[in-house]
């Protein structure tokens, strides 16, 4: 068996290793999330970053739940393999941005230290849509979620991440430290603005001379990610460890493609990003919306329909003619409700989504898509459908989507296998009974905080789900979606 990476020496031709001396650069970013999307994605801009222009920006990656991921890391000098999948074949890399990695259940007083430390100028964030406890009809918080109840309960021992922060915040300012910076990295529109606001009212309850600091001198700029980064599997550790020699527990495979827009509002400084691509703007929300309706959206639809069809990932989604022609559909219906940004053609953004999506060297299962729906709908389906009814436009795609959404919600495929919904409104979701088409619809459309007025208020809305939701409780999701193909 081979060794286990701990160092860049050793490793096979071919792999690229960090373009600079680790150890020449300390930590300036405290990355709170330690999945696969932050190790194939900041962590990597960040690598480029120091390469191209050095700078004390290395990061201290931070686990809320688990432990095993700063395990991996820490038993690996930080550092991992990325894979970056492509039809033109696999490229491994070693990145050297994590300067360490801390897991909050067992290390939580050195990451609160790491939060009020001098040289943490950034705090960036990828905790999952879920992860932050907003209340999305209110922006504040949501008390019963249960991170913020417990940092309401123990505001001086915070585990979640509004608790971590405002705690953070108002010990720099008791020592006299500027604030970080704030950058949410999650799939959430304006999520800058999201993330302050849930902040401010946090700090509302829990330290209320806070809140004009963090209204005031606290930076949240807004950014638009992009990279499909499947989650690891034992084929993933192989792959690695046939590329490089090493063993390596903590590596991660994604694709070629990447993409981060940023606005530029970092007042205490940021690495040089631009050096591994990052787009600087000054409003990223054209983007955000592009990206969320486009990619997302469509990946959610083909997440249920497809999971519901038999099709495990999205590359055999796209091999199934039917649904391939409705994810194409559904990019354009989303593009059609989308202002103009200049410089971006949506019809060619789309054509490259479809190629991403085909990539026959990536498994991105339709199970780990079709997760958290309730917190993915809004932004993905529900949005651009409200802006599509009030356009008067074509309100089909948005339809069979949220149809396949609620399809799904009834937690059993056609042959009555089971899976787990894996949402964490999943209680309310969930239906013991056989529902018919129309009390099924009219239980979730009437969900609290979920569907839009104006969605909920239309007829002609309840009618375009609630005929194909019909189609697919009748007549299975497969015969629907070969329905909805040959009508569209
Ligand atoms: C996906 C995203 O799992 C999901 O919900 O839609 O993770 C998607 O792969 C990324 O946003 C791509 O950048």
């Amino acid at each position: 068996m081979s060794a286990r990476l701990t160092s860049i020496d050793g490793l096979k031709p071919g792999v690229v290793l960090p373009g600079y001396d680790r150890d020449a650069h300390g930590a300036g970013i405290v990355h709170i999330g330690l999945g696969a999307f932050h190790k194939a994605h900041q962590a990597v801009y960040t690598d480029d970053a120091l390469a191209a222009r050095g700078g004390d920006w290395r990061i201290i990656g931070v686990s809320l739940r688990s432990t095993a991921p700063a395990e991996d890391l820490t038993a690996q000098d930080d550092l991992y393999t990325l894979l970056e999948r492509s039809v033109d074949g696999t490229v491994p890399r070693v990145i050297g941005a994590l300067h360490y990695a801390l897991s909050m259940q067992t290390n939580a007083t050195a990451v609160r230290a790491a939060l009020c430390a001098e040289e943490t100028k950034i705090v960036t964030l990828t905790v999952t849509e879920k992860g932050y406890g907003i209340d999305r009809t209110t922006g504040g918080i949501d008390r019963a979620h249960p991170a913020i109840a417990a940092d309401l309960a123990a505001p001086e021992a915070p585990q979640g991440v509004a608790g971590l922060l405002v705690r953070a915040l108002g010990r720099r300012r008791a020592k006299g430290l500027a604030p970080f910076t704030v950058l949410c990295c999650d799939n959430l529109p304006e999520n800058g603005k999201m993330v302050r606001s849930l902040l401010i009212d946090h700090a509302r309850h829990v330290a209320p001379e806070l809140v004009e600091h963090i209204a005031t001198e606290v930076a949240f700029p807004s950014s638009m990610v992009d990279r499909i980064t499947p989650a690891q599997t034992p084929d993933t550790l192989k792959l690695a460890e046939d590329l490089t020699g090493f063993r390596d527990a903590a590596a991660v495979e994604t694709e070629a493609f990447r993409q981060w827009v940023i606005e530029d509002h970092f007042p205490q400084g940021r690495p040089a990003w631009e050096a591994g691509g990052a787009i600087f703007v000054s409003d990223v929300s054209p983007y955000e919306e592009m990206k969320l309706r486009m990619l997302n959206g469509a990946h959610s639809m083909l997440a249920y329909s497809g999971f519901l069809s038999g099709h495990g990932y999205v590359r055999d989604v796209m091999r199934d003619p039917a649904l391939a022609a409705l994810v194409g559909r559904h990019m354009r219906a989303a593009a059609a409700t989308l202002k103009p940004l200049p410089g971006a053609d949506f019809e060619s953004y789309a054509e490259a989504l479809l190629s991403r999506f085909e990539n026959p060297h990536l498994a991105h299962e339709t199970y780990q898509i079709a997760m958290d729906g309730t917190e993915k709908l809004p932004q993905r389906i529900l949005g651009p459908a409200v802006a599509a009814l009030s356009a008067g436009s074509d309100l089909s795609a948005f339809a069979f989507a949220t149809a396949a959404w609620m399809r799904y919600t009834l937690g059993r495929k056609d042959d009555g296998t089971p899976y787990a919904l894996r949402d964490p409104r999943e209680t309310e979701l969930t239906d013991t009974g056989t529902p018919t088409a129309t009390a099924l619809a009219d239980r979730l459309l009437a969900l609290p905080g979920l569907f839009p007025a104006p969605l909920r208020d239309s007829t002609a809305w309840r009618e375009a789900v609630t005929t194909r939701l019909d189609r697919m409780m009748t007549l299975g999701m497969r015969a629907a979606v070969e329905a909805e193909a040959g009508a569209a």
